[in-house]
C-alpha cells in the first residue's frame, strides 16, 4: 500500500490514548481519537491494573477510530509500560495482574538471588536491576506457576483479546529478565533454574509481524477484518523509534512517568561495571539495544500533585501543574539536588514529605514551599538526566552530542532548559507523542507505506515534527 491509516494504541502508567496516524507520500499526520486515565486499584492482596477497564476503553477507542476513518483502518498496533504480566490457563487469566508498584517483590528478589546471583544474572539478561522486573515477580507467584500454561505481558494480553494470538512481542520481551540479549530468545536454561516452566513463555514475534485479524468478540464493538499488528510493544521501544535524529551519536530521554536515559548501540553492554552503573540493555526495533537507565521521571511530579490533591480542602484547592512549574520557574535561589533514585521514591504515597525526609537525613536544606519542593525535583531530574548521559557515554564509549528529550516531558520548558544547563549540551525537545508515532511508523513500514531503516522512519519523523532548540546557559 503507498498509504496507511493504522492506530496506535498506547497505554502509559498514568493514561493510555489511542491515535490514529495516516502515513504515505513521505507523509505523517497523526489524529489524537482517544485519551483515558490509568488509574490503579488497591485490594486486600496489593495494587492492581484495571485491565479489563483499559481493554473496554481500547475497544471504545478503536471503534471511534474506524468510524471516524470511515471504516478504513488498516491496521492496530498495541504498546504499553514494560515487566507486568497475566498468567493463563487455556486462555482464562489467572487473577488480576499486579502493577510494578506494588511491594509484594522484595521476597521475590531474594528467592532470585539465592538461586542466581545478581552478577550472574546480569551476565544472562543484561537487565538493570530494578525490584519490579518481571523475573521477580513471577518468583512471587510460585503457586501459581504449575497451574499456568502462558505468560503474556499487558500489551501481548490485550492483543491477545483482541485477536486469539498468544505470542511474545521481543522489545518487551527484554525487560522480563528471562531473554538473552545476545540472541534475542528466551533463555530456558535461566527460566528452569529459576522455577519459571519455559512451556509458559510464549514464541517470540518482531514488531512488524502480523498477529492476525479481530476475533468476533471484538469485531462486535470495532468492527470486522481490521487487522493487529505487532511493533515495538514496550512503550519504550516505540518511543526511541520516534527519536527525530539520523545521527546515532545522540543520547535520548524518553521522559514520561519514568525518564529513561541512555544511548541506542548495536550490541549490548554486559560489563561489570555496566552492572554497577546500574544500566539496562533492552531490546529495540530491528535488533538495536537500548542501552538505558531508568531514573524515576515525572512520577515524583504527577504523585506530589495527588499528595497535595488528597490534602486539599474544599475552600483551599490543590494547584495545577501548570501553576506549580510557574511557582518553581519563579524560585531564585538555589534548590537542594536529591538522588531521585531512591527507592524510597518507587512506592505510591507521600513524596513531598519523602524528599523532606531525604534532605533532613543528608543534612541538606528541604524545600519550604511547594515552588521549591517543585524547583528541586525539576533540578535533581535534570542532574540526573545530565549525569546519566555522561555515564552512558562512558560506558559505551561513543559521547553523546546531543541529547533528545521525547514523550510528555518534552512540554516541560523548566526541565528541557535544565537539563541542556546541567549537561551542557544541546537538547532537542519533541514529539511529545513520540511512542505513538514510533508505534503507527512501525505498522505503516509492515504495511509498505514507507520504507526503510529505523533512520529513514526517523527522517521522517523530523520532517513532520521538529523539536525545540535549548541551548546550555553558563552555570554560575
Ligand atoms: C515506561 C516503562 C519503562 C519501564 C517501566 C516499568 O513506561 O515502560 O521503560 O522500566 O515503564
Amino acid at each position: 500500500a503507498a498509504r496507511a491509516t493504522v492506530a496506535a494504541v498506547d497505554l502509559g502508567a498514568t493514561s493510555g490514548r489511542v491515535i490514529v496516524g495516516h502515513v504515505g507520500g513521505g507523509e505523517l499526520r497523526l489524529r489524537h481519537v482517544a485519551r483515558f486515565g490509568n488509574e490503579p486499584v488497591r485490594t486486600r492482596d496489593g495494587l492492581h491494573w484495571n485491565l479489563l477497564e483499559l481493554y473496554r476503553q481500547v475497544l471504545a477507542g478503536l471503534a471511534e477510530a474506524r468510524r471516524d476513518d470511515a471504516g478504513s483502518l488498516d491496521s492496530v498496533g498495541i504498546d504499553s509500560w514494560a515487566v507486568d504480566y497475566g498468567l493463563l490457563r487455556r486462555g482464562r487469566l489467572l487473577g488480576v495482574p499486579y502493577h510494578y508498584r506494588d511491594d509484594r517483590t522484595a521476597a521475590g528478589v531474594e528467592h532470585v538471588h539465592a538461586l542466581v546471583p545478581p552478577d550472574e544474572l546480569y551476565r544472562h539478561n543484561g537487565l538493570q536491576h530494578l525490584p519490579f522486573n518481571t523475573v521477580f515477580q513471577l518468583a512471587c507467584d510460585a503457586d501459581l506457576l504449575p497451574v499456568a500454561d502462558r505468560m503474556l505481558l499487558v500489551p501481548d494480553l490485550l492483543a491477545y483479546w483482541l485477536t486469539g494470538a498468544q505470542v511474545a512481542e521481543r522489545t518487551n520481551a527484554s525487560t522480563t529478565g528471562l531473554l538473552d540479549p545476545r540472541t534475542g530468545e528466551w533463555d530456558t536454561a535461566l527460566a528452569s533454574r529459576l522455577g519459571v516452566p519455559a512451556s509458559i513463555l510464549p514464541p517470540l514475534v518482531d514488531p512488524g509481524a502480523s498477529l492476525g485479524v479481530l476475533t468476533d468478540e471484538a469485531a462486535r464493538v470495532v468492527g470486522q477484518g481490521v487487522p493487529v499488528t505487532a511493533v515495538g510493544s514496550h512503550d519504550t521501544a516505540s518511543a526511541v523509534v520516534a527519536v527525530p535524529s539520523t545521527d546515532r551519536d545522540v543520547a535520548y530521554v524518553s521522559c514520561g512517568t519514568w525518564g529513561l536515559v541512555g544511548l541506542e548501540l548495536d550490541a549490548p553492554v554486559l560489563t561489570e561495571s555496566a552492572r554497577a552503573a546500574r544500566f539496562t540493555n533492552e531490546g529495540g526495533v530491528d535488533g538495536r539495544v537500548r542501552f538505558l537507565h531508568n531514573v524515576m521521571g515525572l512520577w515524583l511530579l504527577s504523585e506530589s500533585v495527588r499528595t497535595w490533591e488528597r490534602s486539599a480542602t474544599t475552600e483551599q484547592r490543590s494547584s495545577t501543574l501548570a501553576e506549580l512549574l510557574d511557582a518553581a520557574t519563579a524560585v531564585t535561589g538555589p534548590v537542594t539536588v536529591f538522588d531521585v533514585d531512591d527507592p524510597r521514591f518507587l512506592p505510591p504515597g507521600d513524596i513531598p514529605g519523602r524528599i523532606v525526609a531525604w534532605c533532613r537525613e543528608h543534612d541538606v536544606a528541604a524545600p519550604q514551599t511547594r515552588g521549591e519542593l517543585v524547583r528541586s525535583i525539576v533540578e535533581s531530574l535534570a542532574q540526573a538526566f545530565a549525569d546519566t548521559v555522561d555515564e552512558a557515554s562512558r560506558l559505551a564509549g561513543r559521547r553523546a552530542t546531543v541529547i533528545h528529550v521525547v514523550g510528555g516531558g518534552a512540554l516541560n520548558t523548566l526541565l528541557c532548559q535544565a537539563t541542556a544547563d546541567r549537561s551542557g549540551l544541546t537538547v532537542l525537545a519533541g514529539p511529545v507523542e513520540a511512542t505513538a508515532i514510533g508505534n503507527v511508523l512501525v505498522q505503516a513500514r509492515a504495511l509498505g507505506a514507507v520504507d526503510g531503516t529505523l533512520e529513514d522512519l526517523r527522517d521522517l519523523v523530523l520532517r513532520s515534527s521538529p523539536p525545540v532548540r535549548y541551548e546550555p546557559r553558563a552555570q554560575h
